[in-house]
């Protein structure tokens, strides 16, 4: 049964059956796959990060101390906890009353005292330690080089000393799971160290001494760290840790005492860290870290560095190769990264945008597999015990960003952390559901940490967005559209339809526009210049506020249950399920509040055309309907993307790095190349680490980059709308270029090759069994196996035709007038 909802989508015509994933040919190295530097990282923002989604590290590459800075996803503080509050649906009636009636200070009271999680706060993600490698030779420093090579994930550092010529690899292999250290030499006999493996210890939030860790030598070539989680916000630290160092030299001599390991004349060295916790899941932290440790440690003992290598490097391409970026290199492409982002202008470097564009999909591949953690604000890499923000999982945006590029940066598979968290937040979001909410389903706010807590938390002004859970949602759906995966649609079917269910308890009409909307709501910590909502002092924060977020139907709760309500109907429909609650939510959904276009032509933020108290305020949450979300579109709805348009133009480039990487991923959706560019180019330039980390005020964080990677591929390739569009946002600085290996909606793979800033050629990949609709500037011939393709142009920029699963179309440009434009 097909079902026409009124959203466009692939959900609306393809054959809902599961299509195999076509195969990707590993494409060449790309040209744009080094961050190298004349000098060692000066601070951490700038180190280089190796990791294999699980274990992480950060190599500053220094010659006289090396620091190597390591992190493992489980290391959190505290241990498992709920943050549920029972019975404080008893306030929720009169909190919705006073929203309606304006009184929205006296909600914010309200709701402080009765629906706010405790702790108020949630855990922090830690740092599991150093280790210190302080190097024996000494004198002037020529010839230095340190790298990171994308393609290979290998971080290197290269110098001459004592006219010895040293070179130190490290990377994070995700086959052996250990963090690997090689020092070589061009002389024999000429490696000295000393290493310690160091403790980091939260002085903030434990009790000081040997009770949080210790360090010790471990047999004849180790060291070991045991410690354990602080303790915080009253929740006992369980998390116990070990983290161990083997030490493998080529001649020399190696010596252990007590703290330390000594290693003298050797000719080469490998080093071996494994690391590993108690935690089991957000409920278990009974695991035995050190049999873990030894697991690990002896298998990986067995191999010689060069097949840990090797193994390694094979495990990464399988990953990074499926995606290729060719953009013109001019002489500052040849420039050490730190220079180069320096000499940036915006144009003067294309191939720039593709080192950006890949480093967000290594960033990933390296902090996202299968069965680790996902990616928290910080990806897996924090040197601090209290990090900015916990280094947690922020929903009303981050989060979310940190996946934009799975799909269509083809590495889906990277995406399946994700997947687990949102199924694991449905425990405790279950509970809050019933005790603040008195609704059936499951609810999640604004933040988690690795206990999947799911209360409101921080202040009624962040915690009060209560459609974190129904955002995370969409990714299932998104991940359908992307892999035709109908067993994963039927496996996490109910986790989506337990956020609906959620919202169908939840929703309350409006007492005069007569809408279903939520409340209390909140569009993501922008205020409204509503009348009445002041500053005050706030007893939650125990500090001034500038007035409340809290509201009734902000436009992005409209926009996500919009979208959660339309898939959660049709994979109903897809799964021939449910037909009675697939009923309800198109019910629900059409009496939502509609998007609304304000007096300055804008698009509404909030259901009164308020305007906000920060005017170029970072979030651009009512164009989630733009972009991620699709009810926003140039073709379909010109004027509410006008008035998307006009918000954008507004909020202006200031912001941060992932304000800048959303910015830009909208201006690609409404079609403007300049204006897209514009916005990559200023977080290239204003928001970026030199080693090319996005940062959130001066935090490094890494949903930004993440960000930056999305909205590149959304410049090149779209296919929310149906159809693929190919290059619908090529910016004049990209003229010549190509691209192999994104992924689109209906299982496409697609590969892209253009000159003077138009399409010369592409190549699609079907996955599936379809109708194929390409649009693009020109019209396009198709052939397949060398044979004509027959098609059809029901618009001159419009090419349809019918593909077949594993064949591979080739798109050529058809001779004759150029189709007017692609918008
Ligand atoms: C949201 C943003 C901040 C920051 C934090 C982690 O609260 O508004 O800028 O990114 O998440």
């Amino acid at each position: 049964m097909r079902l026409v909802l009124g959203f466009a989508g692939f959900a609306l015509g393809f054959d809902p059956t599961v299509w195999a994933r076509p195969q990707s040919t590993p494409a060449a190295p790309t040209q744009a796959a080094v961050l190298w530097y004349t000098h060692p990282a000066d601070k951490w923002e700038n180190a280089l990060p190796v990791g294999n989604g699980r274990l992480g590290a950060m190599v500053f590459g220094k010659t006289d101390e090396e620091r190597i800075q390591i992190n493992e996803d489980t290391y959190w503080s505290g241990g498992p906890y709920s943050t549920t509050v029972k019975g404080g649906v008893r306030a929720l009636p009169e909190i919705q009353k006073l929203i309606f009636n304006g009184e929205l200070v006296r909600a914010h009271r309200l709701f402080g005292r009765h629906l706010m999680g405790y702790p108020v706060e949630q855990q922090k993600y830690q740092s599991l330690g150093n280790l210190v490698l302080t190097l024996a030779a000494s004198g002037p420093v020529e010839g230095y080089r340190h790298e990171l090579d994308l393609d290979t994930a290998v971080a290197t550092t290269t110098y001459e000393q004592g006219g010895v010529r040293f070179r130190r690899e490290v990377f994070v292999t995700p086959v052996d799971q250990v963090i690997v250290v090689r020092l070589t030499a061009d002389a024999p006999g000429k490696i000295s160290f000393t290493a310690q493996l160091r403790g980091d210890r939260n002085d903030a939030h434990s009790n000081y001494a040997t009770d949080y860790f210790q360090m010790d030598g471990y047999g004849r070539d180790g060291l070991v760290v045991r410690g354990r989680s602080a303790d915080y916000l009253g929740v006992a630290g369980r998390v116990y840790y070990q983290s161990r160092l083997r030490t493998f030299p080529t001649g020399g001599e190696m010596t252990v005492t007590d703290d330390s390991l000594l290693v003298r004349g050797a000719d080469a060295v490998t080093l071996l860290v494994a690391a590993a916790t108690s935690f089991v899941d957000y409920k278990d932290v009974s695991a035995d870290p050190a049999a873990r440790v030894d697991a690990v440690m002896t298998a990986a003992a067995g191999k010689s560095f060069s097949q840990v290598k090797a193994a390694h490097v094979e495990a990464h391409r399988r990953l990074f190769r499926r995606v290729a970026v060719r953009l013109a290199r001019t002489a500052n492409s040849d420039l050490p990264t730190d220079e180069r982002l320096k000499a940036f202008d915006g144009t003067n470097d294309p191939d720039l945008a593709a080192l950006v564009f890949q480093f967000g999909r290594y960033l990933l591949i390296s902090s996202s597999r299968p069965g680790t953690q996902p990616a928290n604000l910080q990806g897996i890499w924090n040197k601090d015990m209290n990090p900015m923000w916990d280094s947690k999982y922020t929903t009303n945006i981050n989060t979310e960003m940190n996946y934009w590029p799975a799909e269509v940066a083809n590495l889906s598979e990277c995406a399946q952390p994700l997947f687990t968290m949102i199924r694991e937040l449905t425990d405790r979001g279950a509970d809050v559901a019933r005790e603040n909410y008195g609704a059936r389903g499951w609810v999640f706010h604004q933040n988690t940490d690795i206990w999947r807590v799911a209360a409101p938390m921080d202040g009624p002004s962040w915690g009060g967005f209560t459609t974190g859970g129904a955002w995370l949602s969409t990714h299932l759906w998104e991940h359908y559209l992307f892999t035709g995966d109908k067993n994963f649609l039927r496996d996490y079917y109910p986790v989506m339809r337990g956020s609906a269910e959620f919202f169908l308890d939840f929703l309350v009409r409006h007492p005069v526009r007569g809408w279903l909307v939520t409340n209390p709501s909140t569009s993501p910590e922008n205020f409204p210049l509503a009348p009445g909502n002041d500053p005050f002092y706030d007893e939650v924060t125990g500090g001034m506020s500038a007035g409340t977020s809290l509201v009734a139907g902000s436009t992005i709760d409209m926009q996500i249950l919009n979208d959660l309500f339309g898939y959660v109907a049709e994979a109903a429909s897809i799964l021939g399920t449910d037909q009675e609650f697939r009923a309800r939510v198109i019910e629900a959904r059409a009496r939502l509040a509609p998007m609304q276009i304000g007096s300055k032509g804008d698009l509404q933020e909030w259901l009164d055309d308020w305007g906000q108290r920060e005017k170029s305020h970072r979030h651009i949450s009512n164009l989630y309907g733009l972009y991620p979300g699709n009810q926003i579109s140039a073709r379909r709805t010109p004027k509410l993307a006008e008035a998307a348009r006009v918000v954008l133009e507004q909020r202006g480039l200031a912001g941060n790095g992932w304000s800048s990487a959303w910015k830009a991923a909208s201006w690609a959706r409404l079609g403007d190349a300049t204006r897209a560019m514009d916005n990559v180019a200023y977080a290239i330039k204003n928001y970026t680490t030199n080693s090319l980390f996005s940062l959130c005020s001066r935090a490094m964080q890494v949903d930004g980059s993440f960000g930056l990677t999305a909205a590149i591929a959304e410049m090149l390739l779209q296919s929310h709308e149906n159809e693929l569009s190919l290059l619908p946002a090529l910016p004049a600085s990209w003229k010549d270029g190509g691209v192999n290996g994104l992924r689109a909606r209906g299982g496409f793979e697609v590969s892209l090759e253009w000159k003077a800033g138009a399409l010369t050629g592409a190549t699609i990949v079907s996955a599936g069994v379809r109708s194929c609709r390409v649009r693009a500037a020109a019209p396009l011939n198709v052939t397949s196996q060398g044979k004509p393709v027959r098609l059809s142009r029901p618009e001159p920029s419009v090419t349809e035709f019918q593909a077949s699963p594993g064949a591979t179309y080739v798109l050529s440009v058809a001779a004759g007038p150029r189709a007017p434009s692609t918008r």
